[in-house]
C-alpha cells in the first residue's frame, strides 16, 4: 500500500500522477525530524539490502555509500562520486522487513545509505516542503510495481528506436554522415540511427541547422530516409543571447528566460557563449520551447536527445568576474603555495557552481522560486516540453526523445542516457548495474554510450560492450571529440562485429514485445537476482548479472583478455550463445558455472519452460520480419 504525507508546502514536480489524500505526517512510520534540516532516520539489521536511487555510481545494493540527488553535468563518473546527471529519489529496503521510500523533492536531497555509520540510514534535505510516500508490499518487486503505478505509465519510443544506433561527437559535414551509413552497409552491418551532435548547428544556436554544412537540409533527411536511417540532432538547454535569432528575440520579448535577483534576464555560458536559460518551469515558456522543434520535425527530423540540461554552466559573467577580482588581487603580488591553489580553484570552480545555481530565479506560472529549490526538475521540465508538444501534434509512439537530466516524472514522455562515461571496462559493469535501478524509477528507454565516450576504445571492449547494449532499449554507440573511432568497422574484420549486431535484430521483436508489456503493466524490464530468488544467499549478491523479462538471464563478459566468465545459474537453466544466425544451446544445472564466450558470442540464459522467438538477421528496423517468428529452443 502506498501512503502520502506532506510536509509543508511542495512545489508541485508532477512526478506522482495518482490522486493520494496526504496521511496526518505523525503517522510517518520512519524517524522524522525537521529542524535546521529534514532529516528521515531507519535502521538497516545486517542483510539488508538498499536498491535504487536510478542513474548513480556503485552497486545494484545502495548501502555502504552517501549519494546526492543533485543533477549534475559530472564526466567522470567513478565510485568517489555522489551525485550524475538524474535525480530519482526512490528507494526500496529490503530484509525482514520491506518497503519503499519516494521523497518527492526537487533540490538536494543527501541519502546516507549505511555510510557515517554502518547500521544506520539517514536522508536529508534543507527545505520543509515535501511529499513524502511510504511504500509496503509482498516483495520488492511488488513495491516497484506499486511505485510505478502512481508515477504513471513509462514512455514507449517509435519500434525504429529499438534499432542500433551510431553517434560521435564530431560529425559534422554531409559526407561524414553518407559515409558512416554507407560503411555499415558495405560491412554487412545494421544502423537505424545516426546522430547529430552540436556541430550540425549555426553556432551552437538550437534549432537552426548549418547552411554551408546541409545546403539542403529537408533532402539530406529524406536521401537518409530512403536508406532506412533516422537522423536524430541534438538540442543544448541554453539558447544563444544574440538580437535578430529569432528563438532568443522570442523568449526574450515574452520573459521566457531565467532570471537574477533583480529581474534581468541570467546570464551564463554554454557552447554557443552567452545563453539564456529557458524557464521550463513557466508553462507557456515549456510549450513555446516544445513547439520549436517543428522546425526539425518540419524537415523530417523525427528523433532528439535533450543535453547540457542539468543544466551545465560552463560559468556565468558573475562568477567569472568574481575569479578576476581574484587573480587581480594577487597580480603582482608574491604569492605563497596556498594562495596559488586558492586562486586556481577561483577559476576551477566556476563550473556548475552553486553560487550561480543561488543566483536565478524562476517564474513558475506566477510563483518566483530560486533556482536551487528546484534545479532537479530543470531538464526533466525541458524534456516534457518536447514530449508534450510531440504527442499533442504526432500522438504517441510517433517521436524519439530522451534527455541527460532527469527527474522521475519525466519517465512518461521520454528515455535517458547515462551520460558521459569512459571507454572503461569497468563501465560496461556500471551500465550493467545502472539498469534496473533506472527501470525502478520509471525510465525504461535507456542506455549507455557503448564502447564509452571519454577515452579509446579497444577493438574487445567495443565488442564486450555491443554484448551488453544488444539487450539495452537505447543502444547506441557513441564518443567524445578526439576520441578514437568506434564505429563497428573501425577495428579491422567486420565480421565479428556484424555477428554480435545480427543477434539484436533477431531479438528485437522480443525486446519489444518486452519493453511494450513493461511499459503498460509496471513491469521491470531488468531485475536484480535478489528480486526473483529472494531467499538464495548467493543470488542476492550478484550484481554482474541481470534478469531480462520474465524469461531470461543476462551475464555478459566485461573483463579484458578473458575468454570465459563465472556466471552464478539461481536455478537450472538453457545456456544460450549468439552469433551472427548461429545458435548454442546448453543446459545446465543450478550453481556455478565457468563459461567460454568469445568476442563474436553473445550470452543468454533461457529459464525452464520459457522460449523466446527470434527473428531473421535485417539490416535495419523498416526490413525486419516481425512476423513468423522462430523459437529460440
Ligand atoms: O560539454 O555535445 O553528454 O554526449 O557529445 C559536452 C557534446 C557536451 C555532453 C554530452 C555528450 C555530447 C557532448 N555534450
Amino acid at each position: 500500500m502506498v501512503k502520502k504525507f506532506r510536509l509543508g508546502n511542495p512545489f508541485n514536480t508532477d512526478a506522482v500522477v495518482e490522486k493520494i489524500e496526504p496521511c496526518g505526517i505523525d503517522a510517518f512510520p520512519l524517524e522524522l525530524s525537521v529542524g535546521e534540516n529534514v532529516t528521515i532516520e531507519f535502521n538497516l539489521e545486517k542483510d539488508d539490502m538498499v536498491f535504487g536511487l536510478g542513474e548513480a555510481v556503485r552497486g545494484i545494493n545502495k548501502r555502504g555509500w552517501i549519494y546526492e540527488s543533485w543533477c549534475t553535468d559530472e564526466t567522470n563518473h567513478t565510485e568517489d562520486k555522489r551525485a550524475l546527471y538524474g535525480a530519482h529519489n526512490f528507494i526500496v529496503v529490503s530484509g525482514k522487513t520491506k518497503f519503499g521510500l519516494f521523497v518527492d523533492y526537487p533540490s538536494k536531497i543527501e541519502w546516507d545509505l549505511g555510510y557515517s555509520s554502518p547500521e544506520k540510514c539517514v536522508i536529508k534535505f534543507e527545505n520543509p516542503d515535501a511529499d513524502l510516500y511510504y511504500i509496503d508490499g509482498e516483495s520488492e518487486l511488488d513495491i516497484v510495481k506499486q511505485f510505478r503505478k502512481i508515477i504513471g505509465k513509462s514512455y514507449i519510443p517509435p519500434f525504429w528506436a529499438f534499432g542500433y544506433q551510431q553517434s560521435c561527437w564530431g560529425y559534422s559535414k554531409q559526407e561524414d554522415f553518407v559515409n558512416v551509413r554507407e560503411s555499415h552497409r558495405e560491412n554487412n552491418l545494421p544502423l537505424d540511427c545516426i546522430y547529430m551532435d552540436i556541430d550540425y548547428m549555426e553556432h551552437f544556436k538550437d534549432f537552426t541547422v548549418n547552411r554551408e554544412l546541409f545546403p539542403d537540409f529537408k533532402a539530406f533527411v529524406s536521401e537518409m530516409k530512403a536508406h532506412n536511417i533516422h537522423l536524430i540532432p541534438i538540442i543544448d538547454a541554453g539558447v544563444k543571447k544574440e538580437k535578430g535569432y529569432s528563438v532568443y528575440d522570442e523568449g526574450h520579448e515574452n520573459g521566457y528566460f531565467c532570471t537574477d535577483k533583480d529581474g534581468n534576464e541570467f546570464e551564463c555560458g554554454v557552447w554557443p557563449g552567452i545563453v539564456g536559460l529557458p524557464d521550463f518551469l513557466n508553462s507557456d515558456a515549456r510549450r513555446w520551447f516544445g513547439s520549436k522543434y517543428k522546425v526539425l520535425t518540419d524537415m523530417g527530423i523525427d528523433g532528439f536527445w535533450n543535453d547540457m540540461n542539468e543544466p551545465a554552466l560552463f560559468y556565468s559573467k558573475q562568477g567569472l568576474n568574481k575569479a578576476f577580482d581574484k587573480l587581480d588581487k594577487i597580480r603582482g603580488k608574491e604569492v605563497d603555495i596556498w594562495g596559488f591553489f586558492e586562486s586556481k580553484n577561483a577559476v576551477l570552480g566556476i563550473q556548475n557552481s552553486m553560487d550561480d545555481y543561488k543566483s536565478f530565479y524562476h517564474n513558475a506560472d506566477g510563483k518566483r522560486v530560486c533556482h536551487k529549490d528546484v534545479h532537479n526538475i530543470y531538464g526533466s521540465f525541458m524534456t516534457r516540453a518536447a514530449g508534450e508538444y510531440f504527442e499533442e501534434e504526432f500522438g504517441k509512439e510517433n517521436k524519439l526523445i530522451f534527455s541527460r537530466a532527469s527527474y522521475i516524472g519525466a519517465h512518461r514522455t521520454s528515455g535517458i542516457w547515462f551520460g558521459d562515461n569512459f571507454s572503461w571496462w569497468e563501465h560496461i559493469l556500471l551500465n550493467l548495474k545502472m539498469l534496473p535501478s533506472v527501470n525502478m524509477c520509471g525510465f525504461l528507454y535507456s542506455g549507455a554510450d557503448l564502447g564509452g565516450f571519454n577515452n579509446n576504445a579497444s577493438r574487445d571492449l567495443m565488442l564486450r560492450w555491443l554484448a551488453l547494449g544488444v539487450f539495452t532499449p537505447l543502444m547506441r554507440n557513441h564518443r567524445a571529440l578526439g576520441t578514437r573511432a568506434q564505429e563497428a568497422y573501425q577495428f579491422g574484420d567486420c565480421k565479428d562485429f556484424a555477428d554480435v549486431l545480427a543477434v539484436r535484430y533477431r531479438l528485437i521483436p522480443y525486446l519489444y514485445s518486452t519493453f511494450r508489456n513493461a511499459s503498460e503493466n509496471d513491469e521491470m524490464i531488468f531485475k536484480p537476482l535478489a528480486f526473483e530468488y529472494p531467499d538464495d544467499k548467493i543470488a542476492r549478491e550478484v550484481e554482474d548479472q541481470l534478469m531480462l523479462g520474465s524469461e531470461c538471464m543476462i551475464a555478459p563478459v566485461y573483463e579484458q583478455n578473458k575468454t570465459a566468465r563465472n556466471v552464478y545459474l539461481p536455478e537450472d537453466m538453457t545456456f544460450v550463445k549468439l552469433s551472427g544466425e548461429n545458435v548454442y544451446k546448453e543446459e545446465l544445472k543450478k550453481g556455478w558455472h565457468y563459461l567460454n564466450i568469445e568476442l563474436n558470442e553473445v550470452p543468454l540464459f533461457v529459464k525452464k519452460g520459457k522460449n523466446i522467438p527470434l527473428a531473421k538477421p535485417a539490416l535495419n528496423t523498416a526490413e525486419l520480419e516481425r512476423e513468423n517468428l522462430e523459437n529460440l529452443l
